[in-house]
């Protein structure tokens, strides 16, 4: 388990991307000093046994996330806690952009379990790889639509959705890499999301989770 010194912040997960490295991006999008616990699947009993039973929260789980007394669960829960919190306009910066926001956040929050258990549908071919992805053409289409004229999603500014999007475009690519060949502009997108600085360096830097996506059952995940 790597524990780093706890700080008033801190995120305890598994040792890989998951559902928490959305909560990840956003902790590093508002600048917020903050650690971590990740614990190593080999020692899951250290959550499921030692830990977990301990915790005294209403629905213990992973990721839980402690803001000095607040504590609390449900990864999407974190984050727009951490975004109202430490930076509003990650969610919106009028009620307008509010709703476009979590019309995508909603939506992507949904097409994360849908993406996991294709992760870790056994047997998966090339064929069955590009159809699952081709399969969420409708919604690929729409959002390439979206993006014409704009640099993310609601528009000049970076919005939790964003980030959201960013970690499921690298999914829908470890399923079927040429995804995103037909969609320019959700590529340019992902690429002015890399062009940020602080996502650069934290993409480039030790703190950041490159690999595994899932749990060891998922049979992509690499
Ligand atoms: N609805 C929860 C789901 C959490 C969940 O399924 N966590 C998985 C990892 S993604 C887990 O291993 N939980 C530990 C447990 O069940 O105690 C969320 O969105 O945060």
């Amino acid at each position: 388990m790597e524990d780093t010194n706890k700080s008033e912040v801190h995120l305890t997960y598994w040792n890989c991307r998951g559902r928490a490295q959305v909560c990840r991006y956003t902790l590093e999008a508002v600048g917020v000093t903050y650690t971590e616990t990740r614990y190593e699947v080999s020692d899951y009993k250290d959550w499921f046994e030692r830990d977990k039973p301990v915790l005294t929260l209403p629905l213990p789980n992973l990721p839980h996330f402690k803001d000095g007394e607040i504590h609390f669960t449900e990864h999407d829960a974190i984050l727009r806690y951490i975004a109202r919190k430490y930076k509003p306009e990650l969610l919106g910066k009028n009620l307008a952009d509010e709703a476009v926001q979590e019309n995508y956040l909603c939506y992507l929050t949904k097409l994360f379990q849908k993406l996991a258990d294709f992760c870790h549908t056994p047997n998966p071919t090339d064929e069955s790889r590009s159809a699952f992805a081709e399969s969420h053409s409708p919604q690929l289409t729409g959002i390439n639509t979206a993006l014409e004229g704009k640099q993310f999603l609601v528009g000049d500014y970076l919005t939790v959705a964003d980030l959201y999007f960013y970690e499921q475009i690298t999914i829908l690519e470890l399923i079927s890499k040429d995804t995103f060949a037909k969609y320019p502009n959700i590529q340019k997108f992902k690429e002015n999301l890399e062009n940020l600085d602080w996502f650069s360096n934290y993409l480039k830097g030790e703190k950041f989770v490159s690999r595994p996506y899932f749990g060891p059952r998922a049979i992509i995940n690499n």
